[in-house]
């Protein structure tokens, strides 16, 4: 791994993270894309498409319910321990974005964080107009019967972004809204990604817009991922050995 010099953080610096599934890896949680990956059992439209779970329900419930296993039974690595203290350090200075859905980031302690794809501890009802809001649900729907609403009868669904849906206007807002506080206060501001593919959109543009707002670009991966020419500094290796050293 090439030598991990420590960002510069001090004074009025304001650090922007998006972390992927490869930060939770070392945690044992299977990534999308890698051998052996989520993906390589099922094709994305099938599990993680509003048509998948309109056509195959119970097979949607299965694929999340597994996740939310394991999940549960994972905890946090040095990785996401780094991004919580970093938070610590810096306060409003900082910003977590996340793909991830495990909900590692915050057992280890982020709350500064945006969960752009949702969580996977959290239900909702699939009726659009249900007035039920999105609740935690811890419970593994494995079974015959699937998990209705109990306002409306509807099926209750993952409150997941999938495929083809969009994400929440809020959860962007709140991401430009950093870069945006950044440049009026003229502040150094550094944006990095870790763990991520670069290969699911509108996540991997982000980097872009961070750039149009000034940001130093930082990539902590594994191997060179699609949008790495968007990034001046490249770590490539584990983040749970990279982040502590470059967050240190
Ligand atoms: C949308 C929830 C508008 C599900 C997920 C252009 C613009 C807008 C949309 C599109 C577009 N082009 C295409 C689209 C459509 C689509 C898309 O991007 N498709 C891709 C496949 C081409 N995007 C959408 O549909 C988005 N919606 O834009 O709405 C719209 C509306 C209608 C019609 C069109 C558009 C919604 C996308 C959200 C989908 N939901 N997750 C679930 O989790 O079950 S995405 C899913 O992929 C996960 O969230 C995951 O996080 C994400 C990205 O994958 P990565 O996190 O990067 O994981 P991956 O395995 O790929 O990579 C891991 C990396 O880590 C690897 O590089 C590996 O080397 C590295 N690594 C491994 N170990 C380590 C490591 N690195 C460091 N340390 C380690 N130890």
């Amino acid at each position: 791994m090439t030598p991990v010099a420590p960002l510069d953080l001090d004074g009025d610096a304001r650090l922007v993270v998006m972390t992927g599934a490869g930060v939770s890896a070392e945690s044992g949680i299977p990534t999308f894309r890698d051998a052996n990956g989520l993906w390589e059992q099922h094709r994305f439209e099938d599990v993680a498409s509003p048509e998948g779970f309109a056509a195959d329900p119970r097979l949607v419930w299965r694929f999340y319910s597994v996740r939310r296993e394991k999940a549960a039974a994972c905890a946090p690595n040095a990785g996401h321990v780094a991004l919580a203290d970093v938070e610590r350090r810096l306060g409003d200075r900082f910003l977590l974005v996340t793909q991830n859905v495990d909900g590692l980031h915050r057992r280890a302690g982020s709350r500064r964080l945006v969960e752009l794809h949702g969580n996977l501890f959290t239900s909702r009802c699939s009726r659009p107009r249900c007035t039920t809001a999105p609740f935690r649900d811890e419970a593994l729907h494995l079974g015959e019967a699937l998990p209705t609403c109990a306002a409306c009868g509807a099926l209750l669904r993952p409150h997941i972004v999938w495929f083809g849906e969009s994400l929440a206007p809020e959860d962007l807002q709140r991401f430009e809204d950093f870069l945006l506080t950044a440049r009026r206060d003229a502040a150094p501001l550094v944006y990095v990604a870790a763990g991520t593919s670069g290969a699911v959109q509108p996540a991997a543009g982000l980097v872009h817009a961070a750039r149009c707002a000034g940001a130093r670009t930082v990539l902590v991966n594994l191997e060179r991922p699609d949008n790495v020419d968007a990034f001046e500094r490249v770590h490539l290796g584990r983040s749970g050995e990279v982040l502590p050293r470059l967050l240190g």
